[in-house]
């Protein structure tokens, strides 16, 4: 009989194979390709940058596994690609707070993206204070497989608390213990504000400029 560290190698092994990844990493490029195509479009139509980064990452078989343990999934590669939402990731970042909710109307047009979950952490922020909108989809690859991406969606503050957040508390797996975690979540606070208010200011200064250019 194996043991679970002989599953779990077995598992980690063929997770890391390139029969397993390489249709991720398609559904990765496809969506980016995609979203580099809308903000070629929308950014020329704004006369503004609508999406300022955009970036790709498969998860790692051992992130995987901690999840799947994490979760109490059965470890197998199956129970895998059907409930780890995340194996794709992409990330998308935006300069303001209505962006993102254009960008997931924009993704809801597309015939080839079909939209399975939203997770709105910008209206109901994580206990962490974690802001993002998370919106988990179907894409085509290979001519007959669809895989699933996970594409998060947040503005420049949101990303730069999330990055910070990430490496000293999240994945330390500590959180409610961190004597950190107050400060973080005022700081999250702060940033909903000045999102915000740079909205706000985006808004009247594109009023003003639409006032200057019919005087002017
Ligand atoms: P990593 O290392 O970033 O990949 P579900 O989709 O409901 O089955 P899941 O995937 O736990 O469950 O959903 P959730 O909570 O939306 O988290 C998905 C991802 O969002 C996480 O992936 C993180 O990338 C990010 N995230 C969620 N909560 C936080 C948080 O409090 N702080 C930060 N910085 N990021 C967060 P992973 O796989 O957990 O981690």
């Amino acid at each position: 009989m194996d043991t679970a560290k002989e599953r779990y190698q077995g598992f980690l092994e063929q997770m890391g194979e390139d029969s397993f990844l390489l249709p991720y990493k398609e559904a990765c490029q496809r969506i980016q390709r995609k979203l580099e195509e809308i903000n070629a479009a929308y950014s020329k139509q704004l006369g503004r940058t609508f999406i300022s980064q955009i970036t790709f990452r498969i998860k790692t078989p051992e992130s995987c596994l901690n999840k799947m343990l994490k979760k109490k999934y059965h470890i197998e590669k199956e129970a895998a690609q059907e409930r780890l939402n995340d194996i794709s990731g992409v990330r998308v970042v935006c300069n303001f707070l209505d962006d993102i909710y254009k960008l997931v109307e924009i993704l809801k047009e597309d015939e080839e993206v079909e939209i399975v979950k939203t997770k709105d952490y910008v209206k109901k922020p994580k206990a962490s204070g974690y802001q993002s909108l998370h919106v988990i989809v179907l894409i085509p690859v290979q001519d007959v497989l669809k895989k699933k991406v996970e594409i998060q969606i947040r503005t420049q503050a949101m990303n730069f608390w999330a990055v910070v957040e990430h490496h000293f508390v999240y994945k330390k797996g500590n959180y409610g213990k961190n004597e950190f975690e107050k400060d973080l979540k005022e700081c999250a606070k702060a940033i909903y504000k000045i999102d915000k208010k740079m909205l706000l200011l985006r808004e009247r200064m594109e009023s003003a400029q639409m006032t200057e250019q019919r005087t002017g």
